[in-house]
């Protein structure tokens, strides 16, 4: 077995954080031969839940799990951490507005990141859940100015993940033979779902679904959406599907996923003419040395252009509401 490798997860005792941490234990996340440190944060209210989570993580007996700890103290729980996992955000109250929400969530992530900063290991990768993902993630990696912008990385696989199985339901195909699926932007309903370079078993989407009005009026809006219709008929946000998105982000990044195409909301570096420094989906590849490399140059049609524009306006928008927690 390998030396414990230490996961910090915020939210823990919430909807997500509770399907996480069970499959994080088990080992499904870092591999079955990886003893893990598990670290989870919660406020002072979710410390009693996060108690009972504790008491069934002890009556898992996960063989791999070798110490779990629970804390509130941000220095405590990042200290020397391999990975984080920010979960836990702000729910928007009612009569809250947008930009009170955005606000709420930029101090929690600007304070989060400071203490990243001070205690995570040096090479430490934080993957943000909690919403506005893509925003969080660039007030905390401002926050952490020892920090490489690459360590931080918002999650925006369970869009992917959702059009994937859309695009495989719509082709009658199965989902494990649809790659090359982007998410563009934002995670939110600004995102841009797109199939232009889509293959499914290895053949161009557009190809075999040859549907162009399917993709514009049907594909498109229902993933954007997909997160609201999970909502109606749950009666509650998709947990366990966003717990699942974002152990494969954290393995695929542990262990690598091949040449495969993973969405991942990293920093622009002002490739396909986005804005430097926001969090903006990208097709990346991750070979498994815990990087991620970003998919370049690929031809972009106008309808594409239009689209990946809209979710950059957006994404500017929320960067000026938080421009106050930003130190730089
Ligand atoms: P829950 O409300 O069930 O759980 C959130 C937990 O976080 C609570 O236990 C709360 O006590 C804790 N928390 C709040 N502030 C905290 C802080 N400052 N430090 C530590 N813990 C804190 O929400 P859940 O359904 O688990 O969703 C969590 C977040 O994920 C939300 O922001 C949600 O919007 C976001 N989502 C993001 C997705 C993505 O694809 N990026 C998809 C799913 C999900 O909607």
């Amino acid at each position: 077995l390998l030396p414990p490798l230490k996961v910090a997860v915020t939210g823990a005792a919430g909807q997500i954080g509770y399907a996480l941490v069970m499959r994080i234990a088990s080992g499904e996340m870092l591999g079955k031969d990886q003893l893990i440190d598990l670290n989870l944060i919660e406020t002072e209210a979710g410390m009693s839940p996060l108690r009972g989570v504790m008491m069934e993580l002890e009556d898992g007996a996960f063989p791999l799990l070798s110490s779990v700890t629970a804390t509130s103290d941000l220095n405590k729980g990042f200290g020397d951490i391999n990975y984080a996992m920010l979960v836990g955000a702000s729910p928007r109250g009612p009569g809250m507005e947008r930009s009170d929400l955005m606000a709420a969530n930029a101090k929690i992530f600007a304070e989060q990141g400071k203490a990243l900063n001070t205690s995570a290991a040096v090479n430490a990768k934080v993957l943000v859940v909690g919403n506005p993902a893509n925003t969080n993630a660039l007030v905390a990696s401002e926050n952490a100015p020892d920090m490489w912008e690459e360590q931080f990385i918002a999650m925006t696989r369970l869009d992917q993940s959702r059009a994937q199985a859309l695009l495989a339901e719509k082709a009658g195909a199965d989902v494990k033979d649809v790659d090359r699926v982007i998410i563009w932007g934002n995670h939110s309903a600004s995102q841009y779902p797109d199939l232009s370079h889509a293959r499914i078993g290895g053949k161009w989407a557009k190809s075999i679904v040859k549907d162009d009005k399917w993709i514009k009026d049907e594909f498109i809006p229902r993933v954007q959406k997909r997160g609201a219709e999970v909502i109606s008929a749950r009666g509650a946000s998709s947990a366990a599907s966003a717990a699942s998105a974002a152990l494969d982000t954290v393995r695929d990044l542990h262990l690598g996923s091949g040449d495969a195409w993973q969405s991942n909301a990293v920093v622009s570096d002002g490739g396909y003419g986005i804005h430097k420094g926001l969090w903006y989906s990208v097709p990346t590849i991750c070979k498994g040395d815990s990087h991620f490399r970003r998919v370049q140059r690929l031809p972009i049609d106008d309808f594409s252009a239009k689209m990946m524009t809209a979710t950059e306006k957006e994404l500017i928008e929320e960067r000026d509401a938080v421009r106050h927690l930003l130190p730089g």
